[in-house]
């Protein structure tokens, strides 16, 4: 009798523990659904070309006027070389404060030189754009 009641008991353990990494798997799916609709994609900015130096990564959507606003997210004036966009998002990078000055736009993809705008951005807008 002592010895059912052990293996029911042992039986029982054995099917809790295995059924907890389930368990934390369906929550941690459950919370990525929730997630889903509120989480904002990120664009990887890079003070090196190929994506090396300091890396700051910014939420879409966001607005820096000017190279005081970039500065504050830790970006130095005229310092970007490379970024990395998600899909959704849409970069345009200006010369000069105010969105003033030469222009370019980035989508989605890795960016391992800015071109012309290369270490001179000095304001930029990070936007969502709709998936054709
Ligand atoms: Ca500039």
């Amino acid at each position: 009798m002592r010895k059912s009641c052990l293996l029911i008991v042992g039986v029982f353990f054995v099917s809790v523990l295995s059924a907890a990494p389930l368990f934390r798997a369906v929550q941690d799916a459950t919370e990525a659904l929730q997630a889903g609709p509120k989480s904002r994609p990120s664009v990887s900015f890079y003070l090196e070309e190929n994506f090396k130096g300091r890396l700051n990564r910014l939420k879409a959507p966001a607005d820096f006027p000017g190279s005081a606003e970039l500065k504050k997210v830790g970006i130095p004036n005229d310092s970007l070389l490379s970024m990395k966009v998600p899909a959704g998002v849409k970069v345009s990078v200006f010369d000069a404060d105010d969105y003033g000055g030469d222009s370019l736009t980035f989508t989605e993809g890795e960016h391992a030189t800015l071109g012309k705008l290369a270490r001179r951005i000095s304001s930029m807008k990070v936007e969502l754009i709709k998936p054709e």
